[in-house]
């Protein structure tokens, strides 16, 4: 049995329908800090903060595997620093902690490119190189890297890790995020208001449109144990692209789709992110291969959002 840290968040709320999909409502239990009432299957209220209450579950419930998808992200982080370090590293400690006394079998840590900074090549950014985050978002995800390879080493936890790029889906919101633009984007283009950008309309980032990402988060997880070599984290992208990059996919479309640029903050964060990553290693470990480009992605976007503002409208 499954289960879901996080499953209301961005990727967990995508997740959790493909774990359901793929080993059975019955054998999934999603959780997150408020009851979801309209969910269909097992949902547990969990403050993954809390070591007890992880424990508590796991055990009525035998789960054998966890995918940890809680945490304060990029932008919300800088908000308030000695909060967000807690935060995120309490819960990643929980769950492994918990794993590890009650033998679940392999456990989903996610990193992101936000542990890499501005030592870091920008382009082809390579899997093993100097990490200097500049978030303390990123900050806790290069130390959760560490924690995890300590984990597996010292005691066997099959913990695996993808540094997930931007996240683009149309089934769920982003929240706190730098790259959280070109998800916004699309839903104001389906509206057909104008777009202001808080990135410079040349601030290259690597992105993933989500379906690419959950099937990748599946791939690693069902891949043999010997096949993983990396128990830090795995570079991994679909794509890498700019503002003004989307914005002349999305006009390919919809020819009156107006932005503008109003750089903030974030534009400092994104600045010391990649470019571009080198995923190579995913690739030739457990055969990763991203299926959607830009164009793609922009196509199923603006058709499935359209299918679900029509019906919000109707
Ligand atoms: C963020 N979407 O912007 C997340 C992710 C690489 C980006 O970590 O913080």
């Amino acid at each position: 049995t499954v289960l879901i840290i996080g499953a209301k968040g961005q990727i967990g709320s995508v997740l959790t329908k493909e774990l359901q999909l793929k080993f059975g409502i019955e054998n999934v239990v999603a959780s997150d800090l408020r009851e979801d009432t309209e969910f269909i299957g097992h949902f547990e209220v969990i403050d993954a903060t809390d070591f007890d209450r992880i424990e508590a579950v796991v055990k009525q419930y035998g789960i054998t595997q966890i995918y940890h998808l809680a945490a304060i992200l990029s932008a919300k982080g800088e908000e308030n620093p000695l909060l967000t370090w807690e935060i995120n590293m309490k819960t990643m400690f929980n769950v492994f902690e918990v794993a590890r006394k009650n033998s679940v079998q392999k456990v989903f840590y996610p990193s992101s490119i936000a542990v890499f900074g501005d030592a870091a090549p920008p382009d082809a950014t390579p899997q093993s190189t100097y990490l200097n985050p500049s978030t303390v978002y990123g900050i806790s995800k290069s130390a959760g890297e560490n924690w995890s390879e300590y984990y597996f080493n010292r005691y066997g936890l099959d913990i695996r890790s993808i540094r997930y790029p931007g996240i683009i889906g149309y089934q769920s919101l982003p929240g706190g995020g730098t790259t959280d633009y070109a998800v916004d984007i699309y839903h104001k283009a389906v509206n057909e208001e104008d777009f202001s950008c808080f990135l410079d309309k040349d601030s290259m980032l690597p992105m993933i449109f989500m379906n690419d990402a959950i099937r990748a988060t599946i791939e690693l997880m069902d891949a043999p144990k010997e096949s993983i070599k990396t128990r830090s984290s795995y570079n991994l992208a679909g794509m890498s692209f700019a503002p003004e990059e989307i914005a002349n996919a999305i006009q390919k479309i919809l020819p009156n789709f107006k932005i503008s640029y109003a750089p903030d903050f974030r534009q400092e964060i994104a600045a010391n992110w990649p470019r571009s990553i080198d995923d190579s290693d995913a690739r030739i470990d457990w055969g990763w291969k991203p299926q959607y480009d830009l164009d793609g992605m922009t196509k199923v976007m603006l058709e499935k959002l359209k299918e679900q503002y029509s019906t919000l409208n109707y």
